[in-house]
This record gives C-alpha cells, sequence and structure tokens, in this order.
C-alpha cells in the first residue's frame, strides 16, 4: 500500500516535472507539485526500505530541479568588457586602431540599458522563441513570459525567413515604483532596484505574473538572420526599427575617440532624466569588416566596451530629518538636503533606513554629509564628516508620536524599525482598508485595491468599518463602475456582517495577529468586548498567544480610534460574537487530522464544519489526534494514524456524526 504510494508519486511527479521541460502548459499548480515532493520525502525518511535512487527527490539539491526548458545560443551571446574611466577608453580606441592596421574605425555609442539580454526568434516574421542570455551559450527558454511583453512584436513587418535579435528586458522607473508600492502593501518584499524586478517578473512560472509586470526591451543586435544584408551596427539599428523593434535609445555613430568621450559625458548627464535606468553607455565599433579584423576572446568581443558610470557620492549639508509613516505604519528617517546635482538629478532628499543606522554612523542634524546615488533609485546618505562640525550639530531622536496621527509610536524588541499602530492612521488607512475586505479577512467580494483606493481618495471610508455604511449611490460615480457591481458590493458587504468574530479580529489588522491566532482569540473570548478588556496576561496564558501577541493586542485596543471601529462595527450590525457560530460541542476537545480528497467536502468546508461544533483541525497525527478523516488517495497521515491506533473514519462515518 505504502509502497504503491510511493510509485505513484515518483511518477506522478516525473510527469509534471516533464510538462513542465517541454514547456508545456503546467499540470498542476507549484502548491500541489510541492505537496506531491514533501509526502515522497517524508515517506522516503519513514520506510527507507521503499526508497529508490531514481527518485525525483534524490535530484540536483535534494529538489527536482523545476523551471523553464534550457535553449542552447547557436550564435552566443558574448559579454561586454567594462571601462570605468575615461583613460580604458581611449586604450580600447588605441587597441582598436592598433588591430585595424591603419584603417580607421567609426564608433556607435549607445546607452546602456540596465535589465536582463534575451535573444528573440523570428520565424517568417513571427515570434517563435524567446530566452534569456544564461551562461552565453545556454539559456533558459521564456518565450511565453516574453509574449506578454508589449514592446516586443508578435509579427514583424517583413516576413524574412529567420532572424534573432538580441535586446534588454528592462522596466521603466515608473512600473518599478508602482510594483513596489503594491507590494508594500501586500507585505511582500521589495525589489532592490529596476533590474531585479525585470530579472525576477521574466523567471516566473506563471506568464500571467510577468503581464502584469509592464515590462519592456530595448533592441540592440542582429544575432544572425537570412534574408537581410548588413553591412555595420547603423544599418542594422535603423533595419531593427523598420520591423518594428524599439532600438537602443540614443544611438549616434562617431568617427573620433574625443567626440565618443563627449557622447558618454553627455548621456551621463542625461541619466537622471530617463524614464529607464541606465548604468553605462556601451562604445562599438560600426563597421562589421572591422568587427571581423578584430574578432572576441573568450569573454568578449574586441570591438566593444561598456563604460560603466560610477555611482556618483556628493557632499551636501543635512538640513533636517524628516519622517515618512509607510504604508505599513514603519516611521522611515528621510534626510533633507541642501540640494546637489548627482548622476544627472537634483536630490534634496535622501534614505537614513533607521534610527540604529543614524546612532551607529553618528549622523547629526546640521552635519555635513557624503550621498550616494547607486543602481537603486533612492539615495543614501553613506556618512557625515566629522571633520566639518562646529559644534551647531544637533543629535537626532526618533519622535515619540506618528507624526502622521499623533499616536504614540513603538519600538518591538529586537526591531530596528519604529511604528506606528494606531488603526486609524492616515498614512496606513489604505492598506488596512484593503486588508480588512481581502479574503481570509472579511471576505468582501468585488471590494479590489483600486476601488477602495478611490473610496478613500473621496473620503467615504477611513476604516474598514466604514464600509458598512456605504451605499449604491457612494459607489456609482466611481471609474467604471456599473448598476449592477454596485449592488453586488453593496450585497457582499451586507454579507460579510456574518463572517465571524474570528475574522473580524484578523481584519483589525493587529499586528503580530494572523488568522490562526484571530481564531484562538475568538474561541477563547467569545465576543469582541471581552477581548478588547484582556489584560496581557489573560492573553499570555491562551495556548499560541506569546508575549510579542499580548502585548501588540493590549496596545491595539488602547487605541482609542480602535474603540470607535469597534462601535461603529457593532452599530452596523456586524456579527461580533462567536457562540452563535458554534451550533453545538458535540466535537469540544477533539482533534481532527484530515487527509486525501473527501468525496464531496473540500478541506476548508470539513475544517468549518468541525470547528462551528467545537473540535479542533490539526495538521499532522500524534496520539493527541481523536479522529483522522481519511478520503481517497489518503497517505502518510493514515499509515500514521493505522499505526497509533488512532481512529480512521470516512466522509460517510463523519456525515453520520452530525446527524
Ligand atoms: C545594453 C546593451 C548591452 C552585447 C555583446 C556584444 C555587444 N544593455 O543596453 N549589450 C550591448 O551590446 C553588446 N549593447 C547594449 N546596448
Amino acid at each position: 500500500m505504502i509502497q504503491e504510494r510511493m510509485v505513484w508519486l515518483k511518477a506522478e511527479i516525473q510527469r509534471h516535472n516533464e510538462s513542465y521541460y517541454n514547456a508545456d502548459s503546467p499540470t498542476v499548480t507549484d502548491f500541489e507539485y510541492d505537496a506531491l515532493v514533501r509526502e515522497l520525502k517524508a515517506l522516503e525518511e519513514e520506510y527507507p526500505l521503499f526508497a529508490t535512487p531514481d527518485s525525483p527527490t534524490k535530484q540536483v539539491g535534494g529538489k527536482p530541479q523545476r523551471g523553464f526548458a534550457t535553449v542552447t545560443h547557436t550564435v552566443p551571446m558574448e559579454s561586454l568588457n567594462d571601462a570605468f574611466s575615461k583613460e580604458e577608453v581611449l586604450a580600447f580606441d588605441a587597441a582598436v586602431r592598433k588591430a585595424l592596421a591603419g584603417q580607421a574605425p567609426e564608433y556607435v555609442v549607445e546607452a546602456k540599458i540596465d535589465g536582463l539580454s534575451v535573444s528573440l526568434e523570428y520565424e517568417n516574421g513571427v515570434f517563435v522563441r524567446g530566452s534569456t542570455r544564461g551562461d552565453g551559450v545556454t539559456g533558459e527558454d521564456v518565450t511565453e513570459n516574453l509574449k506578454t511583453v508589449k514592446t516586443i512584436p508578435q509579427r514583424l513587418t517583413k516576413p524574412l525567413p529567420f532572424i534573432e535579435v538580441r535586446g534588454e528586458v528592462y522596466m521603466s522607473t515608473d512600473s518599478f515604483a508602482r510594483l513596489n508600492e503594491q507590494r508594500e502593501i501586500e507585505e511582500q518584499p521589495l525589489f532592490a532596484n529596476p533590474r531585479n524586478a525585470a530579472a525576477g517578473s521574466l523567471r516566473q512560472l506563471d506568464s500571467r505574473v510577468t503581464a502584469q509586470r509592464n515590462l519592456d526591451i530595448f533592441v540592440f543586435n542582429i544575432q544572425q538572420a537570412t534574408g537581410a544584408e548588413i553591412s555595420t551596427h547603423i544599418q542594422s539599428l535603423n533595419f531593427l526599427k523598420e520591423l518594428g523593434f524599439a532600438v537602443s535609445p540614443m544611438y549616434r555613430s562617431f568617427a573620433d575617440i574625443s567626440d565618443v568621450v563627449l557622447e558618454i559625458d553627455r548621456i551621463g548627464e542625461e541619466r537622471g532624466n530617463l524614464p529607464f535606468e541606465i548604468d553605462g553607455a556601451v562604445i562599438k565599433v560600426n563597421d562589421f569588416t572591422h568587427r571581423q579584423l578584430l574578432g572576441s576572446t573568450s569573454k568578449a568581443p574586441r570591438w566593444a566596451i561598456a563604460y560603466k558610470y560610477p555611482a556618483e557620492q556628493k557632499e551636501t549639508q543635512l538640513l533636517d530629518i524628516a519622517i515618512k509613516v509607510g504604508r505599513t505604519g514603519v516611521l522611515t528617517p528621510n534626510a533633507v538636503l541642501s540640494p546637489v546635482r548627482i548622476a544627472g538629478s537634483t536630490v534634496s532628499k535622501a534614505t537614513l533606513h533607521n534610527i540604529d543606522n543614524i546612532t551607529a554612523k553618528d549622523i547629526r542634524i546640521g552635519d555635513t554629509v557624503i550621498i550616494r546615488k547607486a543602481g537603486d533609485i533612492i539615495p543614501e546618505v553613506i556618512e557625515s564628516v566629522k571633520e566639518k562640525r562646529d559644534g551647531s550639530e544637533q543629535i537626532y531622536q526618533m519622535p515619540a508620536n506618528c507624526p502622521a496621527c499623533g499616536s504614540e509610536v513603538i519600538r518591538e524588541e529586537g526591531e530596528a524599525a519604529t511604528r506606528c499602530v494606531n488603526p486609524a492612521c492616515p498614512a496606513q488607512k489604505i492598506r488596512n482598508i484593503i486588508h480588512f475586505a481581502s479574503r481570509d479577512a472579511m471576505n468582501i467580494d468585488g471590494l479590489g485595491s483600486a476601488i477602495l483606493q478611490q473610496l478613500a481618495d473621496n473620503d467615504l471610508i477611513a476604516t474598514g468599518a466604514d464600509l458598512y455604511y456605504l451605499k449604491a449611490d457612494d459607489l456609482l460615480p466611481l471609474e467604471r463602475m456599473a448598476e449592477k457591481s454596485a449592488a453586488n458590493i453593496i450585497n457582499a458587504i451586507e454579507a460579510s456582517k456574518d463572517a465571524g468574530l474570528d475574522r473580524v479580529i484578523f481584519a483589525l489588522g493587529i499586528r503580530h495577529v494572523g488568522s490562526k491566532t484571530a481564531k484562538s482569540l475568538a474561541q477563547h473570548f467569545g465576543d469582541i468586548d471581552k477581548l478588547a478588556g484582556a489584560t496581557k496576561e489573560e492573553l499570555s496564558q491562551i495556548f499560541d498567544v506569546g508575549g510579542a501577541i499580548a502585548d501588540s493586542v493590549t496596545r491595539f485596543f488602547a487605541n482609542d480610534s480602535a474603540i470607535d471601529i469597534i462601535s461603529k462595527l457593532r452599530f452596523a450590525g456586524v456579527n461580533l460574537t462567536y457562540e452563535s457560530n458554534v451550533k453545538d460541542n458535540r466535537f469540544t476537545g477533539k482533534t481532527f487530522v484530515l487527509t486525501g480528497t473527501l468525496p464531496t467536502y473540500k478541506r476548508d468546508e470539513a475544517t468549518a464544519i468541525i470547528e462551528r461544533y467545537g473540535g479542533k483541525v490539526s495538521g499532522s497525527v500524534s496520539k493527541k489526534t481523536d479522529y483522522v478523516l481519511a478520503g481517497e488517495e489518503a497517505g502518510s497521515k493514515l499509515e500514521k494514524a493505522r499505526q497509533l491506533g488512532v481512529a480512521v473514519i470516512d466522509e460517510e462515518e463523519f456525515k453520520t456524526m452530525l446527524q
């Protein structure tokens, strides 16, 4: 039985792996796939005799490599040699002239886009395959993801038999800022810069994710082509443009290296004004016969060089420190600077990260500071110049109150961040409301972030509780809001009043209170007033509520706005008690474990039923388990239950228990 299950799991995982490698559509979600691998691994550990060396769990890194099919680049995607000074550019020119033995080179200078290099292949003018550069010889097939990039033509203006081009996929600084804003709301880790964001977005297994990321491309090379006669780089860029590609912006040709150097400076000046990031300028020999003479080293062509702009540093005065309250309530100290030109733009603000950084570097208001603008968008203060102090400089302390709402801020032990935890703080308003309406909280259908943002912008809501006072007439003036959808939203808001106390507690967005803790709190206290009145000691006594949670719950309810929100919820008729959810206590004190696929109930439905009768659902089988509710294809949990002598029931028996 176990062995059969393991054979089945191996075959199943193998099947999914293959469909992935062959770049078909995925046959399972990542989540389901991981569950299969985890189950197989657990069984192999428990029953090593049945484990076989060909198991997919034994592949590289202990986990089967799952991802994209590989592509071999028939024309290698070479890298570029770097130059960090004007002298190195002059040395490059000297080497080129020497190799050309008296023939005068012409150079093309282009902005060097900071993204990731890809190859695009077209057959008869139709986009057929796209891949990442990888190590230059082998890359990853990301065709489906590249199909979502709007600036990549699916069809060329001329049906050439075959052409392979190379370009740089990038994310504009605007799209990057929007993506990170969204991620901040969703509390996902932020991307450090547009290049990382572009790379992360292109290497998604689900191309629907890539489609939402707003990537772009600039094409800068013909790797190979049939049916096109081209003898210079300028000709190829012009031809690529004709075919419908967005090509390297700002390309120009020069005969003199001194003009090349001036152009590098000119592009450097433009750097801060462009809607995308560049990290240098590329200098290329224009004539292909010259390129042939120059050839390549094992790593890079001798006919091109990348001039990298230095991460510029400047000295300026730190006039003040201003606090920005982020959407998650974190207070970030920002430097207010005497404006300076740096990396092509004027900078008057820079991040100081947090108070520990300020203290460690002994940065004081009035100091002369050194700031740097590197690849990342936000400039930062690196250090203060202590020798330039005159004694008037002021040591900085974080404010005791939130500058956005005035309520007292907190700093938890072991955390660098100072936070405002007022649920009605205007800086956090939109994030809190989005959380309130979200699926695991009040689960209000149809209330996406765009609608909530508009409602908040129009001052129709300031907290989640205000949603219960909205009327269809408030919704109708919003963008793209039809009468039917307005009515649906109002109905969904109404229906959410019965979501249950556990969801309400989770929806309040109390720091450290996830849905599981919210459920424990709801079960323990039974109504919101008892929870609001609970002391730290009472809270800490609850199993699975630690000191940090107890602190944060009492702190939350000490806030007047928290009490306001609860009054509004109560007045609107939102169910704030837990008992009403429990039908009777037939399962009180009983722990269930679910395994396998049940014939009619989904997992969360069965869980809800068990909890409604006072029982608990646990993820693993132990001696304390009372029942294992097992369905089709139940795995190791069922086996464990049998070993421990735990009662195993099927859905039929479970239903009888409910009668
Ligand atoms: C860019 C860029 C990168 C590639 C290998 C030989 C020439 N990031 O914008 N590479 C190249 O060309 C290299 N051109 C560019 N514009």
